[in-house]
């Protein structure tokens, strides 16, 4: 496939201010009939060239005037139409078959609704037109449709006109006033009741809100309603945002590549991020709810009112919203809690992608297929970098630059260059240097050692940092970042204000006067640069700061760090003391200070994974021995705490109070550690939390415990649980994730009889993404034995290709890793790419994903 590159951005030969669609649906076969105002942009004699994707014109006209056939040609897919003048009307007509489309890109049908999804470049497969994020349009769009099949009729901006037609069908018509690239268009057809509330906006305007579902799915869409108003107010009153048209309409729909689309206006929802209730969805549904709709929200100004230049300035609207989502969270829950879930994110997800061959730039240089390219990396770190600027500037200048931003840019479309810029000018600061968060990829990482000169007092910092080598960029130059710090003082465990360190230099020290004995280093508070930090803290350092760090996550971080210590020396062969471990977690649940929800965090074993992430070469059976070993002892030597904390944490009543929250979490690992423990009727008492919880947090807890274990009720809570939610697809996915992601010997062979299960089918991506993307992430199931893992994954991708490569592609990052394991297993994982490259037919999404991670 062609590769991509940003250097070879050009500026659009043709622009198209105004497109009129007329859409007569139908499932089989829906006929589009665009109209585009084109004008010639800038002085050239070049074709109008529009893209299209298994597209046929029916039939084409310039100025009202048809075309004859040597009027027009296609290039490839694409239609290219030469026209004398400077502005033309084009009209194409085409037919599009949305049941047939697998690939859930365009226009497509799923569970009876007709929706669409174009980005990033899916707009091509619904009509011709140069879909490119730098052209921007005024839409009119007009629907006709059988009025019993799809009584609702919705598109972007807001509805202006509708009626019946004599043949069972009807219209409707709907304006979007603000130019957008056809990324965003959107449009829906279907049976759909709605949750309308509204909101006045800070000028006072008034916004009808639609939260639009399938009838029976009316009472799951309270959260989202709330989220949504929350979100608009957020927006008002932390950014100066308003929302500009008069309807805000969500619908949810059961198959969708991504988690949400952010079309203006019509944001489609994937339904697990919209539909949610005590009895089917956990705290992080109702969590990861209200972040999703925040984000599709905050997009309406973050990549709507100012949009992308082209793909390669992807993360100027994701990684900024990422961000704004985060810090939404953040107020209207638990900042400390979101931060360290944050963070766990990114480095699950974003340091092992920039750790191995898919690593890219936030900024990428060269794609080719940019569907690969909505990434941690573009996402998460993207965000950590917004976050740096914020952290650099402070809020209020923070503020200023990006009301300089969105004032700049408003109406455009732009580039990461243009927000940093914006941030110089509004905010007061020199980001020449910080800017090679943009262009290197590759985790920093940073050594910090920290002295004592006990004649002057001093103590003395040094950092030295270095960013590891990633495909294409060998070499790579010291960066700017953010470093928060703080040193206790060992006897009266206080210190004297938090420092925020500038560390711009390949090595750079720092002195702190004041120290009559060496103080405890805490380092990196709040996360403040995504970075690696290597300390030659002690254990007994670690376990200090576990106790009195007054920085939620350095305190986290330290417990943590405690932990994988003695993890990685266990893994390593050598004999580890787990007593400070276990005296950690003992302190830190007696902590009478600590809210459940920090303890939960806190005293929880870092992942299997994240143990694997620490060494050069992983041994996944070695990490889950060791692993297992420890919660095994720690469950056992604090049984008792585990059985007063569970007990302590049973509620009666449900609320989704912040503290309810929190003790559902802490009831869970309590579960967690008393099963680990070995306690003869740990299985009796996980099953009594499955069998009378009153909420999904606590069910879903207590089967993914007896899911792990080979105990009696293991079967019977498994078919209960499906019994009870056969009919609920997003309840059903816990179900198959729940056992792809136990810690279960015979995970491999359980995972590949659940691929033949009657409910489980290769067309819905939450339903693959249960099964497959979780049994993929489960490092002890996935590389057991011989190989017979990888060979089940390559096996869907390859199959799942065929009908949708974009989720297909998203399957093979977790072979990719075959430099991080044995020979063996390095070896099986690169004759399964290899087995999949070899397929006829491979499409541009899957053979990107595979040929990189060979290289
Ligand atoms: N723009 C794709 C989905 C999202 O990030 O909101
Ligand atoms: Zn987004």
């Amino acid at each position: 496939p062609a590769i991509i590159r940003r250097s070879d951005y050009r500026a659009p030969l043709w622009l198209v201010p105004d497109v009129a669609l007329d859409f007569a649906l139908d499932a089989d076969a829906t006929q589009v009939r665009a109209t585009l105002a084109v004008t010639r942009n800038g002085d050239h004699d070049q074709p109008l060239r529009l893209d299209g994707e298994g597209l046929v014109p029916l039939s084409i006209t310039v100025d009202g005037i048809a075309l004859t056939p040597d009027q027009w040609s296609m290039d490839g897919s694409a239609l290219v139409i030469p026209l004398s003048g400077n502005a033309h009307a084009v009209e194409t007509l085409v037919t599009i078959a949305p049941a047939a489309n697998t690939q859930l890109m365009g226009l497509y049908a799923s569970g009876g609704l007709l929706c669409t999804q174009c980005e990033a470049e899916g707009f091509r497969r619904i009509t011709f037109f140069p879909d490119r994020p730098d052209v921007l349009s005024r839409y009119s769009v007009r629907m006709t449709a059988d009025k019993a099949l799809y009584p609702v009729l919705l598109a972007n901006g807001d509805p202006v006109a509708s009626g019946d037609l004599e043949d069972g069908r009807h219209w409707a018509q709907w304006n979007d006033p603000f130019p957008k690239p056809c990324y965003l268009f959107a449009l829906v057809a279907g049976d759909l009741a709605c949750n309308a509330d509204g909101f006045t906006t800070m000028s006072g305007r008034k916004v009808s809100l639609g939260i639009w579902v399938k009838a029976a799915d009316l009472p799951r869409t309270a959260h989202a309603m709330k989220a949504l108003k929350d979100s608009m107010a957020w927006d008002e009153r932390v950014y100066g945002r308003e929302y500009d048209l008069a309807a805000f309409n969500i619908v949810a729909v059961a198959d969708f590549n991504f988690g949400a689309m952010e079309n203006k206006g019509l944001n489609i929802f994937n339904s697990r991020y919209i539909l949610a209730d005590p009895e089917t969805a956990t705290d992080m549904d109702y969590d990861a709810v209200e972040g999703v709709v925040a984000h599709e929200y905050f997009h309406n100004w973050s990549g709507n009112r100012v949009t992308c230049r082209d793909w390669f300035q992807l993360s100027l609207k994701e990684g900024f919203t990422v961000f704004r989502d985060q810090s939404f969270s953040a107020d209207m829950g638990s900042p400390a809690v979101k931060r360290i879930d944050d963070v766990r994110i990114l480095r699950a997800a974003q340091f092992q992608e920039d750790s191995g061959p898919l690593a890219h730039p936030v900024r990428p240089e060269s794609y080719m297929e940019i569907s690969n390219f909505y990434t941690a990396t573009i996402y998460n770190k993207g965000a950590e970098v917004i976050r740096m600027m914020h952290t650099l500037l402070g809020p209020e200048r923070f503020r200023a630059g990006s009301d300089l931003y969105f004032d700049r840019h408003d109406g455009q479309a732009a580039t990461c260059e243009d927000f940093v810029k914006a941030m110089e000018d509004g905010g007061g600061i020199d980001l020449t240097q910080f800017r090679l968060w943009y262009s290197q990829a590759g985790t920093p990482r940073i050594n910090a050692t920290l002295t004592h000169d006990a004649a002057t007092g001093e103590a003395i910092l040094t950092l030295s940092q270095a960013v590891p080598p990633t495909p294409g960029q060998p070499d790579k130059k010291p960066m700017a970042m953010p470093i928060r710090i703080a040193l206790f003082d060992r006897a009266s465990a206080r210190h004297h204000g938090d420092a925020l360190l500038h560390l711009t230099q390949a090595e750079q020290s720092f002195r702190f006067p004041g120290f009559s004995a060496p103080p405890v280093l805490s380092i990196n508070r709040g996360f403040s640069a995504p970075v690696v930090i290597d300390s030659d803290r002690s254990q007994a350092d670690l376990a200090f700061l576990s106790a009195h760090d007054d920085d939620p996550f350095a305190r986290y971080e330290a417990m943590q760090q405690l932990m994988v210590n003695v993890l990685v020396g266990t893994v390593a062969g050598q004999a580890m003391d787990d007593t400070p471990v276990i005296a950690a977690i003992r302190d830190t649940i007696a902590d009478s200070k600590l809210d459940d929800a920090f303890i939960a965090e806190a005293i929880r074993l870092p992942s299997e994974s994240y143990i694997g992430d620490q060494m050069l070469l992983v041994d996944p059976d070695a990490i889950h021995l060791a692993r297992d070993r420890l919660q095994a002892k720690i469950g056992a030597t604090l049984e008792q705490e585990w059985r007063a904390l569970h007990a302590r944490t049973e509620a009666n009543g449900f609320s989704l109070s912040s503290a309810a929250k929190g003790a559902r979490k802490l009831r869970n690992t309590a579960l967690l550690y008393l099963s680990a423990s070995g306690a003869k009727d740990a299985d009796a008492i996980a099953f009594a939390q499955f069998d009378r919880a009153d909420n999904m947090t606590e069910r879903q807890g207590a089967l993914a415990v007896l899911a792990s274990g080979i105990g009696d009720h293991r079967e019977a809570a498994l078919d209960i649980f499906y019994n009870r939610y056969a009919d609920d697809a997003l309840v059903l996915d816990k179900w198959f994730q729940t056992q792809a992601l136990a810690f279960h010997p015979d995970t491999l062979a359980i995972v590949d009889a659940l691929g033949r299960h009657k409910d489980f089918t290769l067309s819905n991506p939450n339903r693959v993404r249960s099964l497959y993307g979780a049994f993929a992430a489960n490092q002890w199931g996935f590389h057991q034995g011989d190989g017979a893992g990888y060979r089940m994954v390559a096996d869907i991708v390859i199959a799942l290709d065929s009908l949708n490569p974009q989720t297909a592609a998203r399957l093979v990052p977790p072979l990719g890793r075959w430099r991080r394991f044995d020979a063996v297993r390095g070896g099986a994982m690169r004759a399964e790419l290899e087995r999949i490259l070899a397929t006829p037919g491979l499409s541009k999404d899957v053979t990107e994903q595979v040929v990189k991670s060979l290289e």
